[in-house]
């Protein structure tokens, strides 16, 4: 560590700190910044965990190319951290680990915010975002398993968070019906949801006039309240999709209200992502106008009585720009967080495109991998491991699920359709597997498209998560038993 300009070695301190390391339990260190030396073998394991919820996450060989996207800068801006993504080295946020055979050594941060970690193949190098003063740093070596086990436990004395809400079986319309959504369509869904044990129906992206005008399109014409009031009737929590942190240059927010958007200095808007064919702006959380107008979107969703929010996008009020207040950018999102949870009192809110470490004790659920899609893979997507498909969803929330103690994981929805999809019943069955080590279970398959056997199959996974007895116990990096109640007597998945 660094103190006052001084590297501090903490061999030197002594064998105690060696001791403390080794024991499995772990050590913690407050300093600016950490680096270490390794002598982990050149071909070593090293896990890279992604800032936001898209963001490329693995286990990865330290000989390799760094695992990130690689070739595509509109989608580095959207799925990694732009102001500090490298091909240089390996990089990784929160936490790293190294493993060689049975020993695994792990830094990480204990910290609400994120922290940047460097491996190569002889050091560790480890600093705040944004330049905290200090941050206090864990190291653990043992196995790989208790190298977790004590970051865990480490972080949950230090962020004093337990989870309050468990999410609830969801029926979501974006994997089935896209943007193609209408009153019309989701009425249709509404009554079939309910009797196949969904608690929350979601209405996805596809019902709001753009992004950033948030009142329905003429597809919607009798509003969201109307919808909203479907649902509930029908036993359901209403659910509804919003970008809050988001706006297309061409909606009438970032038209009338530029400064309302993080901007480059001298006053023009940054684009901070790129989707649906075109940039976006990232909302300045911190100016007293725009946290004034993402009071009233929020207050307007929750009025039509809408209870389940997902938050889409919202790593935007984290990316690196200016802003009205000089304040991190991290704090800002939190900032943003905050007012919404204000604005939403008993609402479950998930975040996607959400900055992990920082979303911690505020969000409910969190998407913890890319989106899932009807296919395994594209490799037209070839070194973009943050692509839609089953396999870089599954890759990277399984890659997660030591986080389940802080925060529900949703790993995108399962899938049980054979109809519209490219999928085989195995894979589908993976999926459904995802969802109950990850605890979510989310599914887009429309009751129409289902035979009867996959209706009652979705009829008694609901029953299942609803109930909320799964069991899971990790038995190896990618291994888990189920078992619990309803579960056709358990397996390994
Ligand atoms: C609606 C969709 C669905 C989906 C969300 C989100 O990295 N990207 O460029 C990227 C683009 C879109 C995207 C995810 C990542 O999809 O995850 O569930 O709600 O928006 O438009």
């Amino acid at each position: 560590g660094t103190e006052n300009g001084q590297a501090t070695n903490i061999a030197e301190q002594g064998p105690s700190l060696k001791g403390e390391i080794l024991d499995g339990e772990g050590v913690r260190i407050k300093a600016a910044s950490l680096q270490l030396e390794h002598d982990f073998a050149p071909g070593s394991d090293f896990f890279r965990h992604g800032w936001n919820s898209w963001s490329a996450t693995n286990w990865w060989h330290l000989n390799r190319e760094p695992w990130r996207v690689w070739n595509n800068p509109a989608r580095t801006n959207t799925a990694e951290d732009a102001a500090t993504d490298t091909a240089l080295g390996h990089r990784s946020y929160m936490v790293t680990a190294l493993r060689e055979g049975e020993a695994c050594l792990l830094v990480g941060a204990l910290s609400r915010y994120s922290t940047v970690l460097d491996v190569d193949a002889q050091t560790v190098s480890a600093r705040p975002l944004e330049g905290e003063a200090e941050v206090e740093w864990f190291l653990a070596f043992g196995t790989e398993r208790e190298c977790w086990q004590a970051y865990v436990r480490a972080l949950r004395q230090c962020l004093q968070i337990s989870k309050k809400r468990r999410a609830e079986p969801i029926w979501n319309s974006w994997y089935s019906w896209f943007e193609e959504i209408s009153e019309e369509i989701i009425g249709s869904e509404i009554r079939p949801a309910a009797r196949l044990g969904y608690k929350v129906l979601e209405i996805d992206d596809g019902w709001e006039d753009a992004v950033g005008n948030w009142w329905p399109n003429a597809k919607f014409s009798s509003g969201m309240a109307d919808l909203a009031v479907k649902i509930s009737a029908q036993g359901m929590a209403p659910g509804i999709w919003v970008a809050p942190f988001i706006a297309m240059a061409d909606s009438e927010v970032a038209r009338k209200h530029p400064e309302y958007f993080i901007h480059d200095g001298s006053g023009v808007p940054i684009e901070v992502g790129y989707n649906w064919g075109q940039g976006y702006f990232g909302l300045d959380t911190t100016h007293p106008g725009a946290r004034q107008w993402l009071r009233g979107v929020i207050s307007r969703l929750y009025g039509w009585g809408y209870r389940y929010f997902k938050l889409d996008f919202i790593y935007a009020a984290a990316y690196a720009g200016r802003r009205y207040k000089d304040v991190p950018r991290e704090q800002a999102y939190r900032q943003g967080l905050q007012l919404i949870r204000q604005a939403a009192p008993d609402a479950y809110l998930l975040g996607s495109g959400a900055v992990i470490a920082p979303s911690l004790g505020l969000l409910d659920g969190i998407r913890v991998g890319p989106d899932t899609a009807p296919y395994w893979d594209n490799t037209e997507r070839h070194k973009d491991p943050t692509g839609p498909g089953v396999r870089n969803a599954l890759r990277t929330s399984l890659n997660r699920v030591w986080l389940k103690d802080f925060v529900d994981l949703d790993p995108d929805v399962a899938l049980v359709r054979t109809h519209g999809s490219l999928l085989s019943p195995e894979v589908n069955e993976v999926t459904v597997q995802a969802a109950r080590v990850c605890g979510v279970f989310n599914c887009s398959d429309p009751a129409s498209w289902l035979t009867s056997e996959q209706c009652e199959y979705i009829r008694s996974v609901n029953a299942e998560f609803a109930e909320g007895k799964i069991e899971v116990e990790q038995i190896g990096r990618y291994t888990f038993r189920i078992g619990g109640a309803g579960n056709n007597g358990g397996g390994v998945a």
